[in-house]
């Protein structure tokens, strides 16, 4: 088990590593990537941070780690333009934007690399409005108007999602997995992929669907016209020097 003092270690030790999933765009070419936090542990080898994210934002750890994502991928934005590259994705914890000052640090970190907020998505999941985190829906509005992309992460897996589509300053829906494989099965839930589709373009939201594995999901989400494409069968999420392999010409 993953404890306080090994995140703090961590932190300290410079354990942390971004790894970068690209997206395709209608065409097929990488303009966007996705963050995503990796924990190389001393001894347990590579941990993964659905088993130590929940723990960093019990302990509150998660703040300090948040900023570190953030500054990353400032630091590796110049890198990223070079790969042709237009927007990054930042996952972001709910606990992240409940924290005083959360926008002056944001605002700290992209003058200090010169990075505008119109090059980063940030990743929320509907359980942004649970927790007592009443000042969301004005923070959110805040990051908005600020030229940050706002993306739903997950759509669809949680309750009640249409509330936060209605309350929150939503740019993006991000198709949860579960709905990118139901593509192709046998008796597959394929509607539900279809109806999110019709929902998203009645409210005018770009889509991007998730967790493509095979040339049969992809196929049939491009007929539908996503804006974004993301999963295995496009890319892994790779160390930046690796992501070569998926620039454009
Ligand atoms: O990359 P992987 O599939 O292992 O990620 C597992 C979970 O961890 C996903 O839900 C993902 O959104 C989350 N995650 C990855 N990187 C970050 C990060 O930098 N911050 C937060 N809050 N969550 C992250
Ligand atoms: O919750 P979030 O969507 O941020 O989670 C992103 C996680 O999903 C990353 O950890 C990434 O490794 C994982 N992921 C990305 N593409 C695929 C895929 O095609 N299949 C599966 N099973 N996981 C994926
Ligand atoms: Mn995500
Ligand atoms: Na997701």
């Amino acid at each position: 088990v993953v404890v306080r003092h090994e995140l703090q270690e961590a932190l300290n030790n410079d354990e942390f590593r971004l790894v970068y999933q690209p997206m395709t765009n209608a065409a097929g070419e990488m303009r966007s990537v996705e963050a995503l936090l990796r924990w190389q542990h001393p001894q347990q080898g590579e941990v993964s941070p659905a088993e130590f994210i929940p723990i960093a934002e019990h302990t509150g750890q998660i703040i300090s780690i948040g900023r570190w994502v953030f500054e990353q991928v400032c630091r590796d934005m110049g890198r990223l333009i070079q790969l042709g590259v237009q927007t990054v994705s930042v996952n972001l914890s709910p606990l992240q934007l409940s924290r005083n000052r959360f926008i002056e640090d944001l605002d700290t970190t992209l003058a200090k690399y010169q990075v505008q907020p119109e090059q980063i998505t940030l990743e929320i999941t509907e359980n942004v409005l649970v927790n007592e985190l009443t000042h969301a829906p004005e923070l959110l509005q805040a990051l908005h108007e600020r030229g940050f992309t706002i993306a739903l992460d997950d759509f669809g897996s949680g309750y009640s999602s249409l509330r936060y589509l209605h309350e929150l300053p939503i740019d993006v829906v991000k198709i949860d997995r579960v709905f990118t494989q139901q593509i192709g099965l046998k008796n597959g839930k394929e509607s539900i992929v279809r109806a999110i589709m019709a929902i998203a373009a009645e409210l005018k939201l770009k889509v991007i669907a998730e967790g493509i594995e095979t040339a049969e999901q992809l196929d049939f989400l491009q007929a539908r016209h996503c804006d974004g494409y993301q999963g295995f069968y496009l890319g892994r999420p790779v160390p930046i020097q690796e992501l070569i392999q998926y620039a454009p010409a």
